[in-house]
């Protein structure tokens, strides 16, 4: 029968400990984890004897169906979460992000109309509070209601012409999210310095993509990480940094999770773990308007191993794509001018076999880890846990059969994303989906792809989460599977670890 299930043999990972046994699942919901289970006749088995079963993915931080700078994502709901299944992953955060001077309430039903029936796995919404007024704060008290379910809301400190707020307006608005118990997210780059050295080096004829990088460099990301993270402090307010792209910046988040009286935490990316800023000196165009998003990919070439480091040692606490794609025409628009380039890249199909390559298979981080910065910790922070990020009685059955021996070459010519580019193109990894489960029906089933458009549903999230505004702890830290490697000493030599003063 379609809605009973059982995953036999497998070794289940989550983000807490490793446990030999069978997994039970109708309707959806995953009824029965154990040894010998009485199973119903009828019941389809998988056996998954040698393999991990993990909660599915989490990305909390996709842009599907976004139109911004004269352009179009390539992936839409449907084809974006078709490719997050293929990628074993099971539930998406996009954001609504509302024109300046746009109602709140109508951007969100907009994104609603737009994903509500394509979506191919269950997905949650953030808003963009991209301008400030008191209409603007009465809405996030509504968006933050039952009716809507949002609890976490983003704002720019960069894109100066579009989205950006001024400190005053960033500080008012972190603090009403305080206020509703909601977690504010800020995009932490310095706008007007951005703004200033485009200026500069367009006046200076570096038109090509590699002037995106050098208008932006850690510092412009560094100063706004610790600027937002003074603001989030004098507002009492915890915080949630989007897209950490550089050693610099998870050196002054450090900081900050060192003194700041709430929760600070840090998102990386898959683009940033899993390739580098060497890019934007390709020759092509194209290739090189490719990797172009915002914070950029660095020139230190210790940072995409650094920020798989920062991750295993809890100094980053998630990772998420940021898939924002746009097809080569698109990115065109930029051509004769880098700060025009459309800004974004894929990742929502990647994430987990590349963070899984670079950062398991070198033994940088654990399986449990693993499962905690690409499912866990999002299902705690955006307050869906244990119904996702868990393989556990009563939990969603959202579940991915991890064959750690799996192989492939990443590549565009096979890739289920609709975009025309892969920025991880030719990479061989080890380890990956082999069956994915969407809400108890195997959507991934022996490497052969069968979502269904409009299966996922849409998520609301309560505010107040216990992992950002109570008691719980995101970290657990405790359990003890791998030797520990001694990634604390402070005279480590490539060095991502941070002065814990
Ligand atoms: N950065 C990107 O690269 N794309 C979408 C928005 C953003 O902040
Ligand atoms: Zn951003
Ligand atoms: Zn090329
Ligand atoms: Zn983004």
């Amino acid at each position: 029968s379609q809605n009973r299930l059982l995953i036999k043999n497998g070794r289940i990972v989550n983000d807490d400990g490793i446990e030999e046994a069978d997994v039970y699942i109708e309707d959806g919901i995953i009824k029965q984890v154990g040894r010998n289970l009485i199973i119903p006749g009828g019941t389809r088995t998988i056996d998954a004897a040698g393999k991990l079963v993990m909660p599915g993915g989490i990305d909390p931080h996709t842009h599907f169906e976004l139109e911004m700078m004269g352009a179009k994502t390539a992936d839409d709901f449907y084809k974006g979460t078709r490719a997050a299944v293929a990628g074993g992953t099971t539930t998406i955060i996009d954001f609504v992000l509302p024109e300046k001077g746009q109602s709140l309430l109508e951007a969100y039903a907009n994104w609603r109309e737009k994903a509500d029936n394509k979506v191919c796995c269950d997905y949650g919404l953030h808003v963009g509070v991209t301008w400030w007024s008191p209409a603007v704060q009465k809405e996030m008290k509504q968006l933050v209601s039952e009716q809507y379910g949002v609890n976490s809301f983003k704002m720019f400190m960069a894109y100066r012409n579009t989205w950006m707020l001024d400190d005053y307006d960033l500080y008012c608005a972190i603090e009403t999210c305080a206020e509703l118990k909601a977690l504010p997210q800020v995009h932490a780059e310095n706008g007007h310095i951005i703004a200033r050295n485009t200026e500069k080096l367009l006046a200076a004829g570096v038109t090509r993509p590699e002037g995106h990088q050098l208008s932006r460099d850690e510092e412009v990301e560094s100063e706004a990480v610790n600027r937002a993270c003074v603001i989030a402090n004098q507002a009492n307010s915890p915080l949630y940094i989007v897209h950490m792209m550089s050693k610099s910046a998870v050196r002054a988040l450090q900081l900050a999770r060192n003194k700041q009286k709430q929760p600070v935490y840090g998102e990386t990316l898959a683009a940033t773990v899993g390739t580098d800023g060497t890019h934007y000196r390709n020759s092509c165009f194209r290739h090189a308007a490719a990797h172009v998003l915002s914070p950029p990919l660095r020139p230190d070439p210790s940072t995409p191993q650094a920020m798989v480091e920062a991750l295993a040692d809890d100094h980053l606490q998630l990772i998420g794509s940021d898939n924002c794609t746009f097809h080569e025409k698109d990115k065109e628009i930029g051509k004769g001018n880098f700060s025009k380039i459309p800004n974004g890249v894929n990742g929502v199909e990647d994430r987990m076999t590349i963070l899984w390559q670079k950062g398991v298979n070198t033994g940088i981080m654990d399986p449990c880890r693993f499962v905690a910065v690409t499912s866990s910790s999002a299902a705690k922070i955006f307050n869906l846990w244990p119904q996702k990020g868990r393989v556990a009685v009563n939990s969603d059955a959202d579940i991915v059969v991890w064959d750690p021996r799996l192989e492939k070459t990443i590549t565009a010519a096979s890739h289920k994303q609709a975009v025309d580019f892969n920025i991880f193109e030719g990479q061989h990894v080890v380890g990956g989906p082999q069956y994915v489960i969407v809400n108890g029906r195997v959507c991934l089933d022996d490497g052969e792809l069968r979502v269904v458009e409009g299966l996922g549903k849409f998520l609301k999230t309560p505010i107040n989460s216990p992992y950002v505004y109570g008691e719980q702890n995101l970290s657990h830290g405790d359990h003890d599977l791998l030797e520990p490697l001694s990634r604390d000493s402070p005279d480590r030599v490539n060095g991502s670890s941070v002065p814990t003063d």
